[in-house]
């Protein structure tokens, strides 16, 4: 980190890529099509069976990999994407802990089989928790971690002799251990007059439900043997002219040339380079700015490179498209700069959470939510706990959603979840995460984790080289994580560029009695800055609401009391914002399911959308008090209208 003459942090990027991706191998460029690339998505029902032998491990004794699934026991279908656990009418199925299996067969293009020029790919978005793959029985990928992609070359699998399909295993196990991110226990239950043989469960200290399975998209992609397998870039600005510093990893060939080309959204070039790695300089540039804060927000260019290669089979070309947004990021004492400007993030925190499909990608429940997003006047969100789909990460940056981008590191509260084999796990979880996610615009900020524990003493050691680590490989964005510490006890915190705090005051604490709000919540504020001097999000606040429960004075659940709390922390936040507070994002953008507990009906109910996102009162609140922010803090005064969805309560 660079601080610069008025305390500024600076952006230096470009040069310093690469360096830091230390232990990874390969790039892992988001799947396109393009004049070089196929790709064949595998998405909807395949075979499925869950593992429950008592040792969770029949399915690797018996090889249920060797054969069709159908062949050695019954199997159900199973949709993907979707978690396992709610589709079924089997409740122990909902709650299972252990391997399940997953099997389907793909039909290949015979181009794909035949032509050794081209490079199969199989790919899966998200295998919640860990996953071992094989393909037609042979073993091609394993991966520990359950919201990251990965990968496997499965050319002279299915180039090895006359083949028209391929069958894929996915075996996955949800099991959380101290080292997994997020951790996890597994408890087991010895007393045979309370449970029986055998008994376990799994236990968790984090707030949302442990949904397994195939959640994001798995597909089969293609490209040329030789190939674009890693872009990078970052942007900054000079004057008006924009610099798109890129660098360009080839694989499969040695001897090749690259030629870059950016084009406005009107398709007009506006600049081309050379070679591996270079800097675009656009004259007049249209910035990326985020969602009201401009007459044009998400402004977006294209990268368009082209790979020539040559291969002991002759000259290859390779195409990819990368959307690139540029803008800036800077941290000063009291301040969160998006091209030079104080930005206030004005927000909330969300899940991917849905009925029955639990945490499985879905295309209508994206597209809803990021219209309740701009309806609501939100500029920006928390991918609380643990990185989101990537084509969530797209809509951000086409619609000009911030995004602090967080990892899975939620529930780090014991011990041994600080010892070097977690750390070393957390190191490597960032490096893919920054990997797939660095090139978005909308990603500002990386969290490392969720309210560790981190007053014990390990927590210091941890969270210094955490931290570092993702500045190294990533020197142009500032890194945080979030805290629920005291602010004299918390050992992590000297080493983040924003304060990120949670508080529940008069919700955990003195519950039923708003009237201390203000005054602890202005404590929590000036505690804070006057340690570190730095700045501050208010990253979590709110109240679990029962939609429909009215009560007038408020009571605890009802609508009335969700709305009161928010008003009371609204009062402080006002205030703090003209210091050194630059945001505020709500817990929660939507009900969320959770383990069962007598606190939570059947889930956590601190939306103010309900999980099947309709609004409570909270929503019309906040809604107007985004709006009037945004009015506030916008940067040029006709940038917001264009951007007016339904009937907004902006003004003019
Ligand atoms: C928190 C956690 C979040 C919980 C929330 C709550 O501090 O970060 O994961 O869901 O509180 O509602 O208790």
């Amino acid at each position: 980190m660079l601080r610069g003459l008025a305390g500024t942090w600076v952006v230096v990027g470009a040069l310093l890529w690469g360096c830091g991706l230390a232990l990874l191998q390969g790039g892992m460029l988001y799947p396109r099509e393009s004049r070089s690339r196929e790709r064949k998505e595998l998405d909807g029902l395949w075979r499925f069976r869950a593992d429950f032998s008592q040792n969770r491990r029949r399915g690797f004794e018996q090889q249920w990999y060797r054969t069709p699934l159908r062949e050695s026991g019954p199997s159900l279908d199973m949709p993907v994407p979707s978690s396992f656990n709610d589709v079924g009418q089997d409740g122990r199925l909902r709650s299972f802990v252990g391997w399940v299996w997953y099997e389907r067969e793909a039909t290949l293009p015979q181009r794909w089989t035949e032509d050794l020029g081209t490079r199969v790919v199989l790919r899966i978005g998200s295998a919640h928790y860990y996953a071992i793959v094989w393909v037609n029985g042979v073993h091609v990928a394993e991966h520990e971690g359950g919201h990251l992609p990965f990968e496997a070359d499965i050319s002279r699998l299915v180039q090895s002799g006359p083949l028209s399909s391929c069958r894929i295993t996915i075996a996955i196990n949800n099991t959380l251990s101290p080292n997994t991110l997020p951790p996890g226990t597994i408890l087991y239950k010895t007393d045979t007059s309370k449970y029986p043989k055998g008994y376990f469960v799994q236990n968790t200290n984090f707030d949302f439900f442990n949904y397994a399975g195939l959640h994001r998209t798995v597909l089969l992609y293609t490209t040329p043997t030789a190939y674009i397998d890693d872009i990078t870039v970052t942007t900054d600005v000079d004057q008006d002219t924009g610099l798109v510093n890129y660098q360009i990893v080839v694989q499969g060939s040695e001897h090749f040339q690259l030629e870059v080309c950016l084009l406005d959204e009107e398709g007009t070039v506006v600049a081309k380079g050379t070679g591996g790695r270079g800097q675009l300089q656009v004259p007049s540039a249209h910035l990326w700015w985020p969602y009201l804060m401009h007459e044009y927000p998400a402004y977006l260019y294209s990268l368009e490179v082209k790979l020539t290669a040559q291969t002991a089979a002759g000259f290859v070309s390779d195409f990819y498209t990368l959307p690139v947004g540029i803008r800036t990021v800077a941290v000063t004492q009291s301040q969160f700069l998006i091209n030079g400007k104080p930005f206030y993030f004005h927000g909330v925190n969300k899940h991917e959470d849905a009925d029955i499909r639990g945490k499985g990608f879905d295309w209508p429940l994206l597209v809803k939510d990021f219209n309740l997003l701009r309806w609501l006047g939100a500029n920006a969100f928390r991918t609380s706990h643990y990185p989101y789909a990537e084509e969530v990460m797209q809509l951000c940056d086409r619609y000009g959603i911030v995004v602090i981008d967080e990892s899975p590191g939620v529930g780090i509260v014991l011990a041994q979840s600080y010892s070097n084999v977690s750390l070393q796990h957390h190191l490597e979880v960032m490096e893919e995460m920054v990997r797939r996610d660095k090139n978005h615009p909308s990603v500002v900020m990386w969290s490392v984790a969720n309210e560790p524990a981190s007053f014990l003493k390990p927590a210091g050691y941890y969270f210094k080289t955490l931290i570092a680590h993702t500045k190294a490989l990533d020197p142009s964005r500032p890194v945080t994580f979030v805290t629920n510490s005291n602010y004299e006890a918390d050992l992590g915190v000297p080493y983040v560029d924003v304060i990120c705090v949670n508080s529940y005051y008069s919700w955990y604490h003195d519950y039923g009695h708003m009237e201390v709000i203000q005054l602890q919540l202005a404590t929590q504020f000036e505690s804070w800055y006057k340690t570190y001097q730095k700045p501050i999000i208010q990253s979590e606040y709110g109240a679990e609401t029962i939609t429909g429960f009215h009560e007038d004075p408020p009571l605890m659940f009802s609508e009335e009391y969700q709305k009161g709390l928010l008003e009371q922390y609204h009062v402080v936040l006002d205030q703090k914002r003209k210091e050194y507070v630059v945001g505020e994002l709500i817990w929660n953008f939507a009900d969320f399911m959770t383990d069962q507990s007598p606190q939570r009906p059947i889930g956590n109910r601190k939306g103010i959308f309900t999980r099947q996102r309709q609004p409570k009162s909270a929503a019309f609140l906040l809604r107007e008090r985004y709006w009037k922010l945004a009015n506030e803090t916008k940067c040029h005064r006709s940038a917001v209208k264009s951007q007016c969805v339904g009937n907004s309560p902006f003004t003019f």
